[in-house]
């Protein structure tokens, strides 16, 4: 039997939506501080999916500035298909998590171009966007309330009032409405999006209420379990071209000793639904499925970045906002060339661009010209969490910088001219007590004794010397970051001008 693997969409994609027109699937997801914003991803089968686009890809739409905080912007979008037009909604939020009303962007390719924002005054987070018969446009978002408005205004026409507020878990959020079979069904998530995370379901006969609730909701959580894959919730549904029906939600892939950390923030799953008695079950999510009828693989991702092409991919993300005077892919043809900007890895404003982290056991590495700049390779939860290894003043450092302290680890001179830089990382599996031999005790590796995550590596390519530093992962996860993004790996420059011939970051397979 075809199997696929969860997630179906690693690294950190969290609050996920998705919708069908036809044959294809879109989903899009947060981005919070990162520009562009909200990722946008096509797949033929649910399974397998390649971004397309970002719907939040110009200042004129985006604008985040350097007094946003990390893990505040853009939260939760939902995408949905009406009338021969692409809709996303989504939230901006600020300094204290105080959000900032919500807005719409419209596309009649889901590749783009977006329109530039309407906004609708409402408060909260989580948007949904449903339309009646009648071609009624309402708008659900967290509490859980509901307000009819006009989405290509973004005027409120109607409430909002509260329609639900889940079975007794906090942070009633992430609503969805659907009609299906004559019913108004409202999903939603609860408990928080931590390990209590839930979903929850009810339904009425109209948009309005009362809506009642599944009796055996929350119908999917992994809370107290011991599941490898942990907080599942923010979901949405989807019914498949083959009247099959899916949720797609967020989850986390938890290691090292407990209580355990995740690295790479909240990833995208996929699970089956099936019905009874007009209520869906859904879950346990497990780490493979059985595959939905219809597979497209779609070609392999490229691992490698040449820097040959005249534009980014859209996998690219900078910190708040990404400056032309920043980069270029023009200074140095075939070449990434970052200018600095004057500010540090510690601070707002500096010049960094970087991609999520994909892959628990990865590889990543890049080739540099640090000229007479300084510059390196990034692994970054925020702007207080990172470790970086630098290359600049003909030597190569690693440096911590974890809350309030910032440590040079390691230090070792270099030749001038081009080299290449690794970072990898190794997760560390925990073995419960009752199972491990003493031997086992002295030989693990760093890591294991101490129960972080996994071993973050530091090394250059061609230095025939151990690697200069191998650091505890812990301390780049979001149980110590906190915040709702993950790992991002990327190029910066904090001096000069560093240019980057490739970079490259790829999976790792375990001996
Ligand atoms: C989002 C909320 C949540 O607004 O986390 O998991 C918040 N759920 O619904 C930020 O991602």
């Amino acid at each position: 039997m075809r199997t696929y693997d969860n997630p179906v969409i690693s690294g950190f994609h969290p609050d996920p939506s998705v919708c069908r027109v036809g044959e294809d699937y879109y989903a899009v997801c947060s981005s919070f501080e990162y520009f562009p914003g909200v990722p946008l991803f096509h797949s033929r089968d649910l399974v397998h999916w390649q971004q397309i686009g970002n719907v939040l890809d110009r200042a004129g739409q985006l604008d985040l500035t350097d007094r946003t905080p990390s893990s505040r912007g853009i939260y939760a979008p939902t995408i949905r298909h009406h009338d021969g037009l692409f809709y996303v909604i989504t939230s901006r939020v600020g300094a204290g998590g105080i959000p900032g009303g919500h807005l719409i962007v419209t596309s009649e390719q889901p590749a783009g171009p977006w329109s530039d924002p309407v906004h609708v005054d409402l408060p909260g987070v989580d948007p949904d966007l449903f339309w009646d018969d009648e071609g009624g446009c309402w708008c659900t978002f967290s509490g859980i309330r509901t307000a009819r408005i006009d989405p290509s205004t973004g005027a409120v026409l109607e409430g909002p009032w509260q329609t639900w507020s889940g079975s007794g878990g906090q942070y009633p959020e992430a609503p969805h409405l659907f009609r299906i079979d004559g019913w108004w069904y409202l999903l939603v998530s609860e408990g928080g999006t931590g390990d209590g995370h839930a979903v929850s379901i009810a339904r009425g006969r109209s948009p309005r209420g009362p809506f009642e609730p599944c009796p055996s909701n929350p119908f999917l959580s992994h809370r107290g379990s011991s599941l490898p894959i942990q907080s599942t919730g923010h979901a949405d549904l989807v019914q498949a071209a083959d009247g099959t029906w899916w949720l797609i939600m967020l989850g986390t892939r938890p290691h090292g000793a407990f209580p355990r950390f995740h690295v790479m923030g909240r990833e995208m799953f996929l699970a089956p639904v099936s019905w009874e008695d007009g209520w869906p079950v859904a879950g346990p999510v497990q780490p493979r499925h059985p595959a939905p009828a219809a597979w497209h693989p779609l070609p392999l991702e490229t691992v490698r970045d040449d820097f040959d092409t005249q534009v980014l991919a859209p996998r690219w993300v900078t910190p708040r906002s990404r400056p032309e005077t920043s980069w270029s892919l023009h200074d140095r043809p075939g070449w990434l060339t970052l200018h600095a900007t004057g500010s540090t890895l510690d601070r707002p404003g500096h010049t960094f661009i970087g991609r999520r982290q994909q892959h628990l056991d990865g590889r990543t590495s890049a080739r540099l010209d640090p000229g007479a700049g300084r510059g390196g390779l990034c692994v970054r939860m925020d702007e207080a969490h990172h470790y970086e290894i630098e290359v600049g003043g003909g030597e190569v450092s690693v440096v911590a910088r974890i809350g309030p302290l910032r440590q040079t680890v390691a230090r070792r001179p270099v030749p001038s001219g081009p080299l290449t830089l690794v970072v990898e990382t190794r997760t560390t599996e925990v073995l419960p007590p009752s199972v491990i031999s003493a031997d086992q005790v002295d030989d693990g590796p760093i890591g294991t004794e101490a129960g972080g995550p996994d071993t973050i590596v530091f090394s250059v390519v061609g230095s025939d010397a151990e690697p200069l530093a191998e650091l505890d992962g812990r301390y780049l996860s979001t149980q110590l970051s906190t915040g709702f993004t993950g790992r991002v790996i990327g190029m910066y420059a904090i001096e000069g001008s560093v240019a980057f011939d490739w970079f490259d970051h790829r999976p790792c397979v375990r001996g």
